[in-house]
């Protein structure tokens, strides 16, 4: 038998309900993080160590429902292919980011805010893959620069 609860709902149907809520916010994206570059223990990407996380993140490590901010003056380098949702590179950042041989998978919004030498390409690959209206703002300072759009 359903007990009717306060507001009209039965114990099933709250039930319900909260199954639907825990399933939209794993799913959607709720459960991302911001990360933010400090370098503090090197120039790896994959140390979580480099990182100030702000929200959920099982490994500390950004992936492609966290957004990420360079920000101070620390270098960071990419170990192995990496992705992001959002990447803001802003103005006030003065390390480099260097992809060196890997790729950087964005989800998100690229905002490179930077004309300065901040973003260094090397020899990896930016794959954007935003599937909602990304926004992409990019310098390309380079007379090697080499964009194909797929
Ligand atoms: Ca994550
Ligand atoms: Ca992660």
């Amino acid at each position: 038998m359903n007990r009717v609860q306060k507001g009209g709902y039965t114990q099933w149907q709250s039930r319900l309900m909260a199954l639907f809520l825990t399933v939209a916010c794993v799913t959607s994206g709720w459960a991302q993080a911001t990360f933010r570059w400090t370098g503090a223990a090197g120039t790896a990407w994959n140390n979580p160590a480099n990182w100030v996380q702000i929200g959920p993140d099982a490994d500390g490590i950004p992936d492609a429902n966290d957004d990420v901010v360079f920000d101070g003056g620390n270098n960071c380098t990419l170990t192995a292919d990496a992705e992001c949702n959002d990447l803001t590179i802003p103005i006030t950042y003065t390390g480099t980011f260097s992809l060196a041989s890997f790729s950087l998978s964005v989800y998100g919004d690229w905002n490179h805010a930077t004309p300065l030498n901040a973003f260094q390409s090397a020899t990896g690959t930016v794959v954007l893959k935003g599937s909602s209206l990304p926004l992409y703002t990019m310098y390309i300072d380079s007379l090697m620069a080499i964009i194909s759009i797929i």
